[in-house]
């Protein structure tokens, strides 16, 4: 199998971290700019987005970081990725979350303070950030907390590393948080495996 996409994206260490934990052998290609830029016709004929993670397995191309995560799980017959159908859309229903909900809260106010783009410099637009950003990590806080420190199931799954990848965001980027004890026990636990060394670091904020 090839993965294709830069390790600096938080969404294709989901896809390397999720293969890495299965069990599934890959080659790794750095795309992605600034390292390889995807917008050429060799990329685009896999992924019309021209974006990164990318996943060639036998010649069957899959786009979409969550999609790909499932395609591993099911693919490897992992509990990452429950068989029981209650589970396994609670897995989903995180997994799904931590793309359509989460992610787009932080953009503004990651572009502002980590990636430090002074053309995302509106107030206003910072604050709503932060504020949605916050009230959804609280939401996840308290999953955590009712959990068992896992956010399904009360076990790890696809969803624990989409969501750790997140706090990693949301501890790398330089600004007041609000404390979260459970986001904050979970983030350190995951860290301190091997993959989560691998993937949680400073040099990949
Ligand atoms: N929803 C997509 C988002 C993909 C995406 O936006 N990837 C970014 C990196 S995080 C990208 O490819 N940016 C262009 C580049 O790196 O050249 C997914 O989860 O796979």
């Amino acid at each position: 199998m090839r993965i294709l996409g830069r390790v600096t994206s938080s969404n294709v260490r989901k896809v390397l971290w999720t293969a890495d934990l299965i069990g599934i052998g890959y080659e790794h290609e750095d795309w992605g700019l600034p390292l390889r830029d995807p917008r050429v016709p060799e990329f685009l004929a896999l992924n019309p987005n021209g974006t990164v993670p990318v996943i060639v397995d036998a010649g069957f191309v899959l786009w979409e970081s969550s999609a790909i995560m499932r395609y591993l799980g099911q693919k490897g017959g992992s509990d990452l990725w429950p068989a029981d159908v209650r589970e396994r859309a609670l897995v989903d229903q995180w997994l799904t979350w931590q793309a359509t909900e989460l992610l787009p809260s932080w953009l503004y106010a990651v572009t502002a303070f980590l990636a430090k783009n002074p053309d995302f410099n509106d107030p206003e637009r910072i604050a709503q950030s932060v504020d949605k950003w916050s009230a959804n990590m609280r939401m996840l806080e308290a999953q955590l907390a009712e959990g068992g420190g896992y956010v399904a199931n009360g076990r790890l799954s696809l969803a624990d590393l989409a969501l750790a990848l997140s706090s990693h965001r949301w501890f790398s980027t330089p600004f007041d948080r609000p404390e979260l004890p459970a986001v904050t026990e979970h983030y350190q636990r995951l860290k301190a495996t091997e993959a989560g060394r691998k993937y949680l670091n400073a040099d990949t904020p």
